[in-house]
């Protein structure tokens, strides 16, 4: 397997909560690693652009005020399968169906405040990387 990117969001109840470094342990723990870190406030546009697809969804208002609610922290790591494995690492999104021992089981509330973002395929990924950092905010493979 490739070593694979993905971009993650620590949102805000996480942020609000002070476990970033809990969560980031977890990340290093399972074999993913921090290329690139930010603490960001999302503007409306911003949240909106990020979630264009669920625009027509019910929750979307709900969404994009939730994720303006305060700062949030934007990663990208690199790792084998990048993608899945931080997808398994964060569990269901509803974290009352989330499998024990993930991020969701462990710190998210509700559906809606549900701690952590990654991104669902490689195509998004690599879409979701481009719209929160430059060229010059990435580093090249840390070896
Ligand atoms: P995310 O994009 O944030 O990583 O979460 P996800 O892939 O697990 O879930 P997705 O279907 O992409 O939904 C994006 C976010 O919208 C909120 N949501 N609320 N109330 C609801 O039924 C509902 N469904 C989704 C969640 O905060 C979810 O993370
Ligand atoms: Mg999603």
């Amino acid at each position: 397997m490739a070593i694979e990117r993905t971009f993650s969001i620590i949102k805000p109840d996480a942020v609000a909560k002070n476990v970033i470094g809990e969560i980031v342990s977890r990340f290093e723990k399972n074999g993913l690693r921090v290329v690139a870190s930010k603490m960001q406030q999302l503007s409306q546009e911003q949240a909106e652009g990020f979630y264009a697809e669920h625009k027509e969804r019910g929750f979307f208002k709900d969404l994009v005020s939730f994720m303006t609610s305060g700062p949030v922290i934007v990663q990208v790591l690199e790792g084998e399968n990048a993608v899945l494995k931080n997808r398994e690492l964060m569990g269901a999104t509803n974290p009352k169906e989330a499998a024990p021992g993930t991020i969701r089981a462990d710190f998210a509330v509700s559906i809606d405040e549900n701690a952590v973002h990654g991104s669902d395929a490689p195509e998004s990924a690599a879409r979701e990387i481009a719209y929160f950092f430059s060229a010059d905010e990435l580093c090249d493979r840390i070896r």
